[in-house]
């Protein structure tokens, strides 16, 4: 998807990022052959600076005379496609700069046949070893305790804030449409939060989210760094710019940059959460001065954020099961209401007994019972005449005597007109004929959803007609999710089997009354 239309805010997602030719300034990128005396094909233009040696002098000189022979077979032997993701290596190398030797960390991959290697001046790292075991250990037992996936979540966030020790920690989450939400946040306490907060799926490009299936931590050091050239800037291989998709240096879209300027954030790390080949969050962190974190600790968080990522799925699934099971029990005490009772006044008021639990069973907020030409309303609801023309309407597009929508009024126009109340409806029909039903309602989230602090303190720059900054996003999210609804779960989709009993009960007694009739 490369393209020579200039970038802006409507077509963010054509911007080429995997090949800026550019990286960030705080190590230095070659690209080699990679053969035992493979030569240098591709450097930064910083390599003076960290290495001693100017483009001119490493580039067409075989890598082996920089990182040593051992490094280099090593190099040429080992899988390095492995090495993209999760792999928690890197290599310690010693280089003579200007006649001393200093210490590097670097990492390589291969890409597009090229061997690239990315060096870093290694910091003060002599904690390695023993504080790993300690964070490690931490975060397995606190996590382990946790009794349900916010929690969890929680403890993630201010585990990786202690680790990286940074201001603001946030585990974001995607819903189906790449919309995403802070489900849990660890901060400094003055700063203002965000936990909550909603924005929209054009916050990060379709083409970024491809990357960061692949490339699962990145970091940047400093918002207002001076991008480093890549010389030439054409790999000799392919006769296009270097692919920087793995790397750990690549520099990143303007766009991004200015959106984390106008939020007012100098540094950043980001952790995919993947499962099944699924990016379905991030662990996104904010610093608010520039902030260098080493390999160790990258990669230390790059593992515990995988293992976070399991963590959670696994829970989700068993609580996805719990609440079916809980679900099924609550729908199946609603479905006696109807088959216990002898008679119909009985059934009214044990309905009316039980407006919490039929309205809590499906985390709504009102719902609809139509039994013997009485309808019953409970909670928040359209209406009378409303829900009759909404019955019709559900009862018409049923299957298997139920029908479901989350953006009602975008599929049913009358449903505009109450949309703020009910922009999800659940419709099960209790008699064969479908005069009997039950109507669950949910709220437009726009109704339900608010910032946590006070939006407009979120703003560095409001009047200029950009639309980067967490405010304009959060304007933006509204517009996408107008008319919309959370969605009905599986789990309580599923447990509507249970009211079927209500169904197989009213035929029989149909069909006796038939029979009683014919005698
Ligand atoms: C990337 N946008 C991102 C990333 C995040 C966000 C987390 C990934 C950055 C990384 O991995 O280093 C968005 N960050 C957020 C959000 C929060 C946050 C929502 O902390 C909430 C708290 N972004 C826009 C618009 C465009 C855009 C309008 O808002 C396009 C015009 C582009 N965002 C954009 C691009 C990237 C990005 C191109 C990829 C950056 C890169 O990796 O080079």
């Amino acid at each position: 998807f490369v393209t020579n239309e200039p970038i802006d805010l409507t077509n963010c997602d054509k911007e080429p990022i995997h090949i800026p030719g550019m990286i960030q300034p705080n190590g230095v990128l070659l690209a080699a052959r990679r053969t035992p005396t493979g030569k240098i094909v591709q450097c930064s233009r910083n390599s003076g600076d960290l290495l001693g040696r100017t483009p001119d002098e490493l580039l067409g000189t075989p890598l082996v005379d920089l990182i040593g022979q051992e490094v280099m077979m090593d190099l040429v032997k080992r899988d390095l496609n492995a090495v993209a993701s999760s792999d928690l290596q890197y290599l310690k190398l010693l280089i003579e700069v200007d006649g001393l030797p200093v210490r590097f960390t670097a990492v390589a991959h291969e890409s597009e046949g090229l061997l690239i290697l990315e060096l870093e001046l290694e910091t003060d790292d002599n904690a390695e070893g023993s504080e790993d075991f300690h964070w490690i250990r931490n975060f397995f037992v606190k996590l382990k305790q946790t009794s349900n996936r916010y929690a969890a979540s929680q403890v993630a966030a201010e585990q990786v804030k202690e680790i990286l020790g940074y201001d603001r920690v946030m585990i974001y989450e995607f819903d189906k449409e790449w919309n995403g939400k802070v489900v849990a946040e660890a901060k400094k306490p003055e700063l203002e939060p965000f936990l909550g907060h909603h924005y929209p799926a054009s916050d990060i490009p379709k083409q970024a989210r491809a990357l960061y299936l692949r490339n699962w931590l990145r970091t940047i050091v400093d918002v207002d760094y001076t991008p480093v050239e890549i010389v030439p800037t054409v790999q000799p291989l392919t006769g296009r710019p270097l692919n920087l998709s793995l790397s750990v240096l690549r520099s990143v879209s303007p766009m991004h940059i200015e959106y984390l300027k106008n939020m007012g954030v100098y540094a950043t790390v980001t952790i995919s959460l993947i499962h099944d080949g699924r990016l379905w969050g991030m662990i996104t962190c904010h610093h608010y001065s520039p902030k260098y974190v080493t390999h160790r600790i990258r990669n230390l968080c790059n593992f515990l954020g995988a293992f976070f990522s399991n963590e959670l799925y696994q829970r989700q699934q068993l609580d996805e099961y719990q609440a079916e099971l809980r679900l099924r029990t609550e729908a199946s005490r609603i479905a006696k209401i109807f088959t216990a009772n002898s008679s119909p006044f009985h059934v009214v008021e044990d309905l009316y007994a039980s407006e919490n639990r039929l309205l809590q069973m499906m985390s709504a907020s009102g719902a609809a019972v139509s039994y013997n030409d009485k309808l019953l309303l409970f909670g928040d609801t359209p209406a009378p005449g409303q829900v009759r023309e909404l019955a019709g309407w559900m009862g018409g597009k049923a299957k298997n005597y139920a029908h479901q929508t989350s953006r009602l009024s975008l599929e049913f126009s009358p449903a505009a007109a109450y949309k703020a109340k009910a922009s999800g409806a659940l419709y099960v029909a209790l008699s064969p004929g479908q005069q009997n039903y039950i109507i669950w309602f949910r709220p437009e989230v726009l109704q339900v959803v608010d910032w946590a602090g006070d939006p407009a303190k979120a703003v560095i720059q409001e009047d200029d007609g950009i639309r980067l900054s967490p405010r304009k996003s959060f304007e933006k999210w509204r517009q996408v999710v107008q008319g919309t609804a959370l969605e009905w779960k599986t789990e309580e989709l599923n447990a509507l089997i249970e009211l079927r009993a209500v169904v197989d009960n009213q035929t029989k007694s149909d069909l006796q009354r038939a029979e009683e009739q014919a005698l």
